[in-house]
């Protein structure tokens, strides 16, 4: 059996579960090289996964015979880097989300794929979860009538490491919505199928007013008419709550569950039930699938599921989000790229 043989720039949180599913996983990939800009990091993982070859750099990982195909997993602020080093070597590429940390940089690795003639794939995992796949395939065959409406709930138990960066380093900006509140602007273009022309976005730094936002609201406005209402809550305590309602004219589907099994424990005290913890764990199932299928459809030479174009299109509106607090009003999309003037990292 042709197996494809994979390279993970980025072993950290999710890039090491990349690299674990496609070692351990996947039948039809092998790991045939990571890298990471912490050298001892990139070592002990293909070490310890059985990759023959580890790299500091995304460029050496591209460049190297044995990888056939590129999976960045690294921070966001250097998936550009990423995805031309795949680029300039002819290597198909699944990057994580996001695209790229600002449209020019999207716009910039874009082109490079184009003009290379490979495949990029943008890993938005919620479209491989079951739940929301049933959603889509439920709307397609008009269950619900015609999709008006939108609310999404994205809670985490804390902030997340990309948006709590170390002393010193840059932080992400908009990170609430770039880095977090991009998965549900995704799965409502998807969930629709329709663009999103207007966003109005709040946010506030409820953890601490020296910390990022950790809470933030969007509304959306689609081309078609239909809304969008995404609040994303980093720092819940509780647990990781990701849930969806998609109301139409003819009914409502709902998506997610908090709990982690139908386990529920009784006591005098009461009735308790474990939450899920992690995206790790919630997406697990999701991760897997969208990979295999990525590996899948690169080893059938099929174009990609989730494009580049979508990638940056959900960028797009986090980007809006950002600008709207920034400006205190709505924003119309499309963006002029001139006008977001911002590293994306700052
Ligand atoms: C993280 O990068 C993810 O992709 C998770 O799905 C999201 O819930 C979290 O907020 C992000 O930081």
């Amino acid at each position: 059996m042709e197996r494809l043989g994979v390279g993970v720039i980025g072993v950290g949180t999710i890039g090491r579960r990349h690299a674990e599913n496609i070692a351990w996983r996947l039948p039809r990939a092998r790991l045939a090289a990571v890298a990471d800009a912490n050298p001892v990091t990139a070592r002990a993982v293909a070490e310890e996964l059985g990759a023959p070859r580890w790299y500091a750099s995304a460029d050496e990982l591209a460049a190297d015979p044995a990888v056939q195909a590129v999976l960045v997993a690294s921070t966001a602020s250097a998936h550009r880097d990423g995805i031309l080093a795949a680029a300039r070597h002819r290597k198909d590429v699944l990057c994580e989300k996001p695209i790229t940390t600002t449209l020019a940089e999207a716009d910039e690795a874009l082109a490079a794929v184009a003009a290379a003639g490979v495949r990029l794939e943008i890993g938005f995992m919620r479209r491989f979860d079951p739940g929301f796949a049933e959603a889509k395939a439920r709307i397609e065959a008009g269950a619900i009538g015609t999709p008006v409406l939108l609310k999404a709930t994205h809670r985490n138990a804390a902030l997340p490491p990309s948006l709590a960066p170390a002393p010193g380093a840059p932080r992400l900006a908009g990170g609430v919505f770039v880095d977090s509140a991009i998965h549900d602007y995704d799965q409502a273009r998807w969930l629709l199928a329709d663009e999103v022309v207007e966003v109005h976005a709040v946010a506030a730094p409820v953890l601490d007013p020296a910390r990022p936002d950790d809470l933030a609201l969007t509304t959306l406005r689609f081309a078609r008419g239909g809304l969008g209402a995404v609040e994303v809550y980093l720092t819940c305590g509780y647990g990781y709550d990701v849930r969806a309602e998609i109301a139409g004219t003819a009914g409502t589907l709902f998506v997610g569950d908090l709990r982690a099994s139908d386990c529920g424990l009784a006591t005098a005290a009461g009735l308790s039930q474990r939450p899920v913890t992690h995206w790790l764990e919630r997406f697990a199932g999701a991760y897997l699938r969208e990979v295999e299928s990525w590996v899948d459809r690169t080893l059938a030479d099929q174009p990609p599921t989730i494009t580049g174009q979508d990638g940056r299109a959900a960028l797009e509106i986090a980007t809006a989000a950002r600008l709207s607090v920034e400006q205190g009003r709505p924003i119309r999309l499309p963006l002029d790229v001139r006008a977001t003037d911002s590293s994306g990292v700052g």
